[in-house]
């Protein structure tokens, strides 16, 4: 035997205060977003799964555009600053956000360490946010551009399963390419999933170890 349930709307406990809660979230992020546009500074959140390569990205495109940009990074993570000191070595302007409990950054969050930075100094922003594909989805942060990273280390089925993050994304970033062959993975079907998804998103394949189709990402990003 073999049932499905799929929860409908109403059925799930939290849904009202949730629904409140992106109300909520989608002013903060129109504020951000105005306030960026404001300063003429281009920003681009990173999502994907824990580990996928988020920060290593971020590094290898910093190493390509910080003579072009003066850069900011917000990293998001539950209790560590690892990836702010990694990505603070190049001359960043950084600010951690550390949620605690929470699996993802909000509004509130970012406008929070947007303060902390000063605007009229940068030209680019990154977003780091924290490692996971379902509830970065829908909390928009304010950023311009959505990038979201999957690595070949986490299976097949990883874009399928994630529906809603693709369908939020500029672009998809399929990482560890340098792994398929060990893992038995066909690149292929996971850029064809990304695009039956989401017809609009750039996929590009890279190895964030060698910095191997990162020119493609700052590219798919107009940057
Ligand atoms: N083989 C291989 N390893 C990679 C690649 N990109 C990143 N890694 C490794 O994967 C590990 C995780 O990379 P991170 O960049 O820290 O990943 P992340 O998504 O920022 O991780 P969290 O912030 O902890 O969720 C590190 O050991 C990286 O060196 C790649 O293209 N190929
Ligand atoms: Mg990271």
């Amino acid at each position: 035997m073999r049932e499905v349930i799929v929860a409908e709307e109403g059925e799930i406990l939290d849904v009202e205060l949730s629904e409140n809660l992106l109300k909520m979230n989608e002013e903060l992020a129109s504020k951000n977003r105005e306030l960026l546009k404001k300063h003429g500074i281009k920003s681009v959140e990173i999502m994907g799964s824990i580990g996928s390569g988020k920060t290593s990205l971020i590094a290898e495109m910093v190493k390509r555009l910080k003579e072009k940009y003066r850069i900011g990074f917000i990293a998001g993570d539950l209790t560590t600053t690892i990836d702010s000191d990694r990505i603070s070595k190049n001359g960043v302007d950084v600010v951690q956000i550390n949620t605690g409990k929470e699996c993802h950054l909000d509004a509130n969050l970012v406008m929070k360490a947007l303060e902390r930075l000063d605007l009229e100094a940068l030209d680019l922003l990154f977003i780091e946010n924290v490692g996971n594909l379902i509830c970065p989805a829908e909390f928009r942060l304010g950023s311009e551009k959505r990038v979201v990273v999957v690595s070949i280390t986490e299976g097949p089925f990883m874009v399928v399963k994630h529906p809603f993050i693709f369908m939020e994304a500029d672009v998809a970033v399929i990482n560890k390419i340098d792994l398929a062959e060990a893992m038995g993975i066909e690149v292929s079907k996971l850029e064809k999933d990304a695009l039956t998804i989401n017809p609009r998103i750039k996929v590009v394949k890279t190895n964030c170890r060698t910095g191997g189709g990162i020119p493609k990402v700052i590219e798919a990003l107009g940057l």
